[in-house]
């Protein structure tokens, strides 16, 4: 049985329970075990190993359909863009393909997910030879830049419609206004403590400065695209000598702001400090690793980035922190029902790091 920490409960999962659901898509007899894998804060994964083999050789996932209410546009999504990359790929002759775009398992209902009670999970190839990093260089976050903005430009073509599986996911009048409810209802009465309140006044005095993007969007100014819009650092694989191999969780690829995939991956890559470091003296914004992306990012995205795009990627590396800032705290004063949390101040340590990431991006890009 593993235990994983979701919302402050510990998930129960029984190993009959795992092996019943990849039984599903593959032949268990190969099985050698099932384990958890991986960090995120949303669904819960884990890594099949089988007979004979010392690396995985599927990934299994509980899918959280808290936040992705839509399993079967979250996988239609998934599979249209993977299809897009494969064919892609496929007519330029690349090499190694099945390293470099992931595959989903189809299940005996001919899917790629299945429903099992309540639960919806799915089963992908594990991709061989490859490693996670939590920290990059200037040349691996360089190559990042390369890898998103070729990501974005394979998918400006996709013909089939792509659904937005979270609306407004990014975009931060939403955010401010369901900070806003949170404060407003207040359930487990933390408003009343000094600190966030404090924060409240923070985030609020400079909401106007980080409405820029939705300003420009209403104003016709600014596209939205097929984004990544989870581009973490540990969202990417790498081979054993540190090139990118493939960009992985694509759950939250959708239309968005170009913003999304910049901004995001510096608020990983470029903090000195963890997404949730207690110590705020960590936490700095390294521009070595800014300057080293956006070069990468310009060359990847040449043939469709606007000027509007271009010029205002310095504040796209602000608004992250801050977006994530306000999704942190919003999640703390609720009570702490969507991101996963590990004690019960957590979401408010994480609050206070990207507050601190923010205030630093901010200073080191005016
Ligand atoms: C969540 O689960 P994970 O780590 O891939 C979140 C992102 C946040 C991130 C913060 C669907 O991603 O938006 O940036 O945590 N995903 C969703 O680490 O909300
Ligand atoms: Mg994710």
């Amino acid at each position: 049985m593993f235990c994983i920490f979701v919302q402050n409960k510990l998930a129960m999962y029984e190993n009959n329970l795992l092996f019943s659901i990849a039984a599903r898509f593959l032949d268990t007899a190969q099985i050698a075990s099932i384990e958890p894998l991986g960090n995120g804060l949303i669904n819960d994964t884990f890594k099949i190993m089988v007979q004979g083999c010392k690396q995985p050789k599927y990934v299994l996932q509980h899918i959280n359909d808290k936040v992705f209410t839509d399993v079967e546009m979250l996988q239609r999504n998934i599979e249209t863009v993977t299809d897009h990359i494969r064919r892609k790929y496929e007519a330029a002759g690349l090499p190694d393909i099945d390293r470099r775009v992931l595959h989903f398992l189809k299940a005996d209902t001919g899917k790629t997910y299945v429903k099992v009670g309540e639960e919806y999970w799915r089963v992908m190839d594990f991709i061989a030879d490859s490693v996670t990093q939590e920290a990059v260089t200037p040349q691996s976050a360089y190559d990042a830049g390369l890898s998103f903005g070729d990501f974005e430009s394979l998918l400006a073509d996709v013909k089939e419609p792509i659904g937005e599986i979270i609306p407004n996911f990014h975009n931060i009048e939403f955010r401010l206004k369901q900070l806003d409810e949170a404060i407003a209802a207040d359930p487990v009465g933390r408003m009343k403590d000094r600190e966030v309140q404090d924060y409240v006044k923070k985030i609020k005095d400079l909401a106007n400065e980080m409405y820029l993007g939705e300003q420009l969007y209403r104003e016709g100014k600014l596209p939205k695209r097929i984004c990544h819009c989870d581009t973490k650092v540990n969202n990417m694989l790498f081979d054993k000598d540190g090139n990118v191999l493939c960009i992985i969780d694509l759950d939250t690829i959708m239309p968005s702001f170009i913003f999304s995939d910049f901004g995001d991956f510096l608020r990983s890559a470029a903090n000195t400090g963890a997404e949730d470091d207690p110590d705020l003296g960590n936490i700095h914004f390294n521009m070595a690793i800014y300057d080293a992306f956006l070069k990468g990012y310009l060359e990847g995205t040449k043939s469709f980035l606007t000027p509007v795009e271009r010029e205002n990627l310095p504040y796209a590396a602000c608004l992250f922190p801050y977006m994530q800032a306000v999704r942190f705290f919003a999640d703390y004063i609720n009570g702490d029902t969507y991101y996963k949390t590990r004690y019960p101040e957590h979401n408010m340590v994480r609050t206070r790091a990207q507050w601190r990431l923010f205030e630093e991006a901010r200073k080191a890009l005016k």
